[in-house]
């Protein structure tokens, strides 16, 4: 049978560099991008679906005879925690209408997005492991880990084939976060770039684990493209990068931007900062389906300016 990929929620961060990634590796007319409203620069197939309402998915599985889904949509852990019912509801309705119709329609495969968020008070802050104890503090952290263990649920009993990462922070020069407690390092990359000075919502020293878009994505496909029996954890997926502090960023942006200025203003995304790993054990990932990053902190500075440095010439 053919793959057609469904892509929920294709107009956010990630969203939109997957969706590129999985036109350009199984054809373009194979991906179903979708989200609340097209995209301005969405290309391919698009259709408006709001994943809340489980009959227009339904809709769309059917006419597209899709037979993956990749389910982004969230609000994230900063922006969730400005509405913690409607962040549960939206976070936890549409991933149990995505399972129950992936188990309905018998889609092959589904892929569901977890995070650090996971982590709380109760699990190490040092290379964190998979199987540490879920306390989360953020409301987007609790439905998290709902939905790592309706995803179990639903491999166990239905034999739907879920797979999950915990992504750590994303950075990327393709689309801006929205709402996260990591978005400081994409927006710290774009102020450097337009010589601005930088507040930084974190202290100096906060350390969270990152990782550079490219890999973010290369795991996501490899994750999926794994043979079945090697997806040992039907939670989720540790998934680490790199791990590095505001001051650290800041000293390797200095090496190209010596003047760059910076202020520190901690505020509540601090709180959420402290509650999550500095860095992360992802030897399951690297032992179950080969994971590797690429991306180190210097890399990742050099082609975030590269690539930001084009883009503003071109707009500016
Ligand atoms: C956030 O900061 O909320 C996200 C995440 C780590 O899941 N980037």
């Amino acid at each position: 049978m053919e793959t057609k990929i469904l892509v929920i929620g294709a107009n956010g961060q990630v969203g939109r560099v997957l969706t590129k990634a999985l036109q350009d590796r199984y054809g373009i007319e194979n991906i179903i991008a979708s989200d609340l409203q097209k995209g301005e620069d969405s290309e391919g197939v698009f259709e408006v679906v709001d994943a809340m309402n489980i009959d227009r998915i339904k809709e769309v599985v059917v006419k597209h005879r899709i037979t993956q889904i990749y389910h982004l949509a969230a609000i994230l852990s900063a922006r969730g925690e400005e509405n913690p019912l409607k962040t549960w509801n939206i976070n936890v309705k549409t991933w149990l209408n995505v399972l129950e119709v992936a188990r309905t329609e018998q889609v092959k495969k589904v892929f569901y997005p977890s995070s650090i968020a996971v982590f709380g008070r109760g699990a190490s802050k040092n290379n964190t492991p998979n199987d540490a104890y879920l306390d989360p503090s953020t409301v987007y952290g609790i439905s998290k880990v709902d939905g790592e263990n309706w995803a179990q649920y639903y491999y166990l009993k239905y034999g739907v084939d879920v797979r999950s990462i915990r992504y750590p922070g994303i950075i990327g020069y393709q689309s801006l976060p929205g709402g996260g407690t990591t978005d400081y390092a994409v927006d710290i990359y774009h102020k450097a770039v337009l010589n601005e000075t930088f507040t930084c919502f974190l202290k100096e020293d906060a350390a969270l684990p990152m990782i550079f878009i490219d890999d973010a994505i290369r795991a996501t496909i490899e994750v999926m493209e794994a043979p079945a029996e090697n997806i040992k954890v039907r939670t989720s997926y540790n998934l680490g990068g790199i791990s590095f502090s505001p001051g650290e960023i800041v000293a390797e942006i200095r090496e190209l931007y010596p003047e760059f200025k910076v202020n520190y203003k901690p505020d509540f995304r601090q709180d959420i900062a402290e509650n999550w790993p500095k860095s992360i054990d992802d030897s399951e990932a690297r032992m179950d389906w080969s994971w590797k990053p690429k991306y180190d902190l210097w890399s990742i500075t050099e082609t975030m300016v590269n690539k930001l440095k084009k883009q503003y010439e071109l707009t500016i």
